[in-house]
This record gives structure tokens, sequence and C-alpha cells, in this order.
């Protein structure tokens, strides 16, 4: 039985060309941007988000990590939603490494508005901590791939530079929120003072993120992500893939947007599980699967025994995500094996 495998699309391989892309790959020592191949992901990024300069970096979390010690200093305050990665899945970095605190706005699917951002801010009295810094998620993970429109980011933009804060977008996922709304990421960078997407999930490379923003920023994060450890050398051999993963995967994830709506209309149709349609945007799908009577990790067991996998969003959620590698037969197969889960 082939195990079908939805618990991330973090767990894509790279293609055929992008491991070929590895052996042409031209290389030198990044650290004193000597790689070719490094420096040409990072154009190839700043080009395609319209921003002055990028920066490759091993992972989301550590861009995300880095934009937030470059906007803030130790003691400020950031405001992000209540279900945000950076808040539920970073281990914490924002405050044990960066020294910020959060404070929680509770988004609609993820996404908040500006007046939620005015309601937040502190105002200007020595008992608080300075409010520096809006972190937006686009697309939303722990609502369920959701997307943030380019009006609705420029109208949170809009509020905190009124009130003197920068914005960072984690845009781990932010192709397919631009694919599935057909736009270009740009848009949303007019909005942003720094962007952190990443190469390794639905775009499919081995490793990799990148964050863009302005030559000011982007230098003192270069800065920050050697503090953290992140200069790497001959990093070429991971950016190439990143660069065909720019330029040839990008269009293809409406094909795990397709795939993400059947899985969710099936596994809907099945009658047994809780879907809310509404937030099925991009290659997410969340189920509540307590209507079978399971917690979320009784129900991931169950259907590893099918040859299914998802993750664990606790209590009785569980995620399935779509991606390279899995096909149209794959969702069907997956639905007929979920329906025959007793
Ligand atoms: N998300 C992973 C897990 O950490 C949960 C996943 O499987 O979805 N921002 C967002 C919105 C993310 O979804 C992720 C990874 C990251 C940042 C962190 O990226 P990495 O894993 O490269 O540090």
């Amino acid at each position: 039985m082939r195990t079908i495998d939805l618990r991330s699309d973090t767990v894509t391989l790279p293609t055929e060309e992008m491991l070929s892309s590895i052996l042409e790959a031209r290389l030198g020592d990044d650290v004193s941007r000597e790689d070719p191949t490094v420096n040409e992901l990072e154009q190839l990024a700043a080009e395609k988000f319209g921003t002055e300069a990028a920066l490759f970096t091993p992972s989301g979390t550590q861009s995300n990590l880095i934009s937030v010690m470059v906007h803030c200093r130790r003691g400020d305050e950031m405001l992000v939603d209540s279900e945000a990665h950076i808040y539920y899945y970073e281990a914490g970095g924002m405050s044990a490494v960066a020294g910020v605190i959060p404070r929680l706005i509770k988004g609609k699917m993820g996404v908040f508005t500006g007046e939620q951002v005015v309601g937040a801010i502190r105002g200007k009295d020595l008992h608080f901590p300075p409010s520096t810094l809006v972190e937006i998620e686009n697309t939303h993970n722990r609502a369920g791939g959701t997307v943030w429109k380019p009006r609705e980011v420029a109208g949170v933009s809009k509020v905190a530079r009124e009130h003197g804060m920068k914005v960072h977008i984690d845009g781990a996922r932010i192709f397919n929120a631009a694919v599935a709304l057909g736009v270009e990421v740009k848009e949303y960078a007019r909005s942003a003072d720094s962007i952190s997407f990443c190469l390794s999930k639905g775009l499919a490379a081995p490793v990799g993120s990148v964050l863009v923003g302005s030559g000011e920023f982007i230098g003192k994060a270069r800065r920050m992500r050697k503090l953290l450890g992140g200069g790497m050398r001959q990093a070429g051999v991971i950016a190439a893939p990143g660069i065909v993963a720019l330029t040839k995967m990008v269009d293809r994830l409406a094909e795990d947007h397709r795939n993400a709506k059947k899985l969710a209309r099936g596994l809907r149709g099945l009658g047994t599980l809780g879907i809310d349609l509404r937030t099925v945007q991009t290659n997410i799908v969340l189920a509540d699967v307590s209507p079978m009577g399971l917690e979320s990790s009784e129900f991931i067991a169950k259907a590893k025994r099918k040859g299914v996998l998802a993750a664990d969003f606790g209590g009785s959620t569980v995620r399935f995500v779509t991606h390279y590698g899995i096909t149209d037969e794959d969702i069907e197969e997956t639905i007929t094996r979920i329906g025959s889960m007793s």
C-alpha cells in the first residue's frame, strides 16, 4: 500500500532539475558574498518582490527571528495573531532570543484589521512596552492556509505606519496566496517592511527561505543572520534548487489548491468530519474529527494504519496539506481510505 503523506508541504522532495542544478552550481564563500548562485537567488527574489535587496537564510524560523531582531529593540512589543506560526511554533524565539513580548490579536480566519491594530497599540506611557512591529502571516497556517488580500495588508500597514510601526509578513506560503488570488507578490511587498518566504514548502526546494526588504533592512538582517550562526559558506548548493523553485514551481501551486478543494469536498461528503470549506483557499485542509468520536491523535494513528499521514493540530483538529508529489489519484484514494475508517 502506497503511503500518502499529507502531513505538510515540507515533505516535498527536490525535482530532478533541482538535483542537477546542484551539480552545476557555481560556488564561493557566501559570508563574503562570493557565492554567485546565492547572489543570483537573492537578486531574483528581490526582483520578484520589487524590493531593493534579499537575503538567503536556512529556514523560515530564522528569517522571522531576524526580522524581529532588526525591527525591534529588546523590551518592545509586537502585535501578532493569536494563532500565528511565530507565536505558536517557533520555540518562543521572539522572546527568548529577540527579547520581544507578543501582544495577541484575534484575527478572523487569520486576518485582522487596521482597527484591531489601533485597539492593541499601547499609549506612550512609561509602564508600557513600545509597540513597534505588526506581524502578518500569509497564508495563515493554523487558520487553514487562508489568504490575506493585498488591500487587507495595505489597511493594516497604513495604520501601523501612522503609528511609527514596522510591518513584517511571514510569507512562508506567500506564493500560494498570490497564485490563489492571481496577484503578484509585489502587491504585498509594497505594504511591508520585510517579507520572509520559504523555498522548501510548496515550491519543493530541499532547504531555505529568503527575506526581502530595503537595502538598509537587508544590510542589518545580514548581520543578524551571522549573529544567529546562519552565515553559510558554499551555500550555492542549496540556493541552486531555490532558483529552480522560484522560476519553475510557482504556477503549479494552483494544482495543489485544486487538490485541496477536491479533498475537502470529498472528506466533507463522507459526513463524518467537520470541514469549513470557507477556509480551504490554498493547499491546506483542516478537519474536525470529533464527529467520529476521536481525538486528533487517535484519528492520525488510525489514518496511518490506512496509509494516510496527516498532522496533529491539537484537540480534535487534523491538518492535511496538498503538495508537489500528491496526485489527483492520491486525493481520491485518501477519500476512499478515510471513508473506510471505522
Ligand atoms: N511550518 C511547518 C511546521 O513548523 C508547523 C508546517 O509544517 O507547516 N511560517 C509558517 C507560516 C510556517 O508554516 C512555517 C513552517 C514556518 C514559518 C517556519 O519555517 P521553517 O520550517 O523553514 O523554519
